[in-house]
This record gives C-alpha cells, sequence and structure tokens, in this order.
C-alpha cells in the first residue's frame, strides 16, 4: 500500500483495491464457496449465523487452501496494521452473498457494535467481490468519514443521506475501518451477489469465531508460522477472552 492509500483509509474509512484475485484465483474461491453451500445445506453458516435473504459461510479457514491464501495476503495485513496497529489478529473468514429477492436494508452498523476508544482502533474488515458489485445487485453500502464520529447509527435500517455504495469488478477488494458505518443492500437482479468478509480485531478482542477451537487437527498442522500468526494461535489472551465472549458482534460479522 502507498502512504496516499494509508491517508484515505485513515481519513474516509475505506478504500477500494482494484484486481487483487485474478481470474483462476476468482474460479477457485468461487467454486470452493459454491460446494461449501451444498456440502453443508442449511447448516451453512452455522458455526457464526444465519441472515435472512443472504447465505453465509462460516469458519472458513478451515475450508481450504485458497481461504488461507486470502486471509495471509500482504495487502491485507498491512491494511489491517495500519488501521489496527501492529497488535491485530483475524477474527474471522465468512462468506456472505445477498440473495434476490430480499427487499430490505442490511442496518448499517460498526462491527461488533465497537466504537475506537483510548486504544484507537479495535476492528477492520476486508470485502472481497466474487461478483461484480453494481448498484442493482446489493453492493456494501458506507457513510465515508462516519468511524470518526464517536457515535453508533441511530436509524440504521433507513438510507442515510451521506451513504455511498461500493461498486467494483469481480477481483476488486474493499479495505475498512469498519467502525465506519456500513451494512448490505438488497439485490434487485436475479443472481446472487457473492463476496468474502475477512474481518481482523485489535489483540485485546475476542475473535469472533475461536480458531484455536474452530480448527481441525489436520488444518493447524499444516499452517505456515505466519498463518498461525494471522489466527493468533499462539496468543494465550484469547483462551481467556474465549471464555468471556468469542462470538460476541453489534451487529453482523
Ligand atoms: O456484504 C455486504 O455488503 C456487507 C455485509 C455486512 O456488513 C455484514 O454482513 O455485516
Amino acid at each position: 500500500m502507498t502512504a496516499d492509500e494509508k491517508i484515505l483509509l485513515q481519513e474516509q474509512g475505506y478504500l477500494i483495491v482494484r484486481g487483487v484475485m485474478d481470474a483462476a484465483w476468482l474460479e477457485e474461491l468461487r467454486m470452493a464457496t459454491g460446494r461449501l453451500l451444498e456440502l453443508e445445506g442449511a447448516d451453512a453458516g452455522g458455526e457464526f449465523r444465519k441472515e435472512v435473504g443472504s447465505d453465509r459461510l462460516a469458519n472458513l479457514v478451515d475450508k481450504g487452501e485458497c481461504f488461507e491464501r486470502l486471509v495471509s495476503h500482504p495487502m491485507l495485513l498491512e491494511a489491517a496494521e495500519a488501521v489496527l496497529g501492529p497488535d491485530w489478529k483475524l477474527s474471522s473468514l465468512n462468506y456472505r452473498a445477498a440473495l434476490p429477492g430480499e427487499q430490505s436494508l442490511q442496518p448499517l452498523h460498526c462491527d461488533m457494535g465497537l466504537l475506537p476508544d483510548s486504544l484507537g482502533n479495535a476492528v477492520f474488515n476486508s470485502i472481497w467481490m466474487l461478483d461484480d458489485f453494481t448498484p442493482e445487485n446489493g453492493p456494501t453500502r458506507f457513510v465515508p468519514g462516519s468511524h470518526r464520529s464517536g457515535v453508533l447509527p441511530s436509524n440504521g435500517s433507513a438510507p442515510h443521506p451521506d451513504e455511498q455504495v461500493a461498486l467494483g469488478f469481480a477481483g476488486d477488494v474493499i479495505l475498512m475501518n469498519s467502525h465506519m458505518w456500513h451494512g448490505g443492500t438488497a439485490n434487485r437482479t436475479s443472481t446472487p451477489r457473492r463476496s468474502l468478509h475477512g474481518f481482523f480485531v485489535r489483540g485485546d478482542q475476542p475473535q469472533q469465531q475461536y480458531q484455536k477451537r474452530l480448527l481441525r487437527a489436520e488444518t493447524v498442522a499444516g499452517l505456515s508460522p505466519l498463518l498461525r500468526r494471522v489466527l493468533a494461535l499462539d496468543d494465550e489472551r484469547n483462551d481467556v477472552l474465549s471464555a468471556v465472549g468469542s462470538g460476541k458482534s453489534g451487529f453482523l460479522k
């Protein structure tokens, strides 16, 4: 990331990076998520939560090498550090597809319902576009600068006068300070709008999905030192945090 990109992320709260996933990786991610949706059926997303009007998958680091590659992407880690400082960790990797037919807006929210505190920012998110995000197919909406407002959105279900939508092409990635108010919109097309959410928190916060408990032994055995660091597997704070509140979330993520 350039210094200007980091400043944009800091100031407006988000940045859209073009063409991060090439055609082969995109296809791999689409195939893998499609297979998992079929395989998991009604249980899909169950390690976290289900949401009316969307397909969800959770705990994806445990479900394929293409996902491990995503959460350890150097640009992603640099952006997480730019927002959270050096004490960051993966909170979860989930899939979300806005489905045709659901007309309501997902409420605007800050991830985990958190405001920045005396230690700074606590949440960072990235949205990986597996399809083009168009005005019609349920692109993410957000209120630029709201991460510096010091308050949570009060009527998140309504459109906000200052909201914008993140448009882009399959392969692009939205990086965001997820104290910035954001949410999903309605998909008015006939096909799902697919994405992956790589969500990070500051080290003193619980992981949404406690990786040490959720990952199978065979997954853990194959992890590189970098991935162990990303997942904070050797960080003992997680054992305590998970006992008091893993999965805590003000809204979704
Ligand atoms: O998929 C999107 O456009 C955003 C979804 C979101 O913010 C969430 O599920 O918490």
